[in-house]
């Protein structure tokens, strides 16, 4: 997609300054067109790159390198230090990446959220997840705290679409 082609931007400084705004919520969120320049300008690529679509979460590449991961096949994370996560909606269809466990389908949202508020242990809601149209991508800068180590998931709200599958475990190790 042309948008997400595009080199405006971004500089490194004012990602920075940016995230230092966002500390508080401990999420960073990116638009496509200033983080690509910057995986091409500056220090490389997001270390997970993972691709959505029709109904699945995939594993693209990890620290810039392709790897052959299976559909919906499980997502491992480091705790305890920052990382860059790209998602790109590789479909046709708008989708979305929520990270959680205790999938509400009513809700549509995880009844525990590794990024919400307070200690997780009910739909605190804050940061929900993201929400890609065909074609777009974006990067998330997250530290996931030591004390969610453990068994998570990556799973896509849009009706029907976490029902038929499209979900993944994220394990936070
Ligand atoms: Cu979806």
């Amino acid at each position: 997609m042309t948008r997400t082609r595009k080199h405006k931007g971004v500089t490194r400084r004012e990602l920075l300054k940016a995230a230092g705004a966002a500390a508080l919520g401990g999420v960073l969120l990116s638009t496509a067109p200033g983080r690509r320049a910057l995986a091409h300008e500056e220090e490389g690529a997001a270390d997970l790159e993972i691709h959505m679509g029709e109904m699945y979460f995939q594993l693209h590449k990890v620290n810039g390198e392709e790897v052959q991961a299976e559909k919906n096949a499980p997502i491992t994370i480091r705790a305890g230090q920052r990382h860059l996560i790209r998602f790109e909606n590789v479909g046709v269809v708008p989708h979305e990446v929520h990270f959680g466990r205790v999938p509400d389908l009513k809700a549509r949202l995880y009844k525990e959220n590794l990024f919400g508020l307070g200690d997780g242990t009910s739909p605190t809601l804050g940061f929900l997840g993201l929400h890609l149209l065909p074609g777009e991508s974006a990067t998330l800068h997250v530290w996931i705290p030591e004390s969610k180590r453990g068994e998570w998931e990556i799973g896509c709200f849009m009706p029907g679409h976490y029902e038929a599958g499209q979900r993944a475990p994220f394990i936070v190790e």
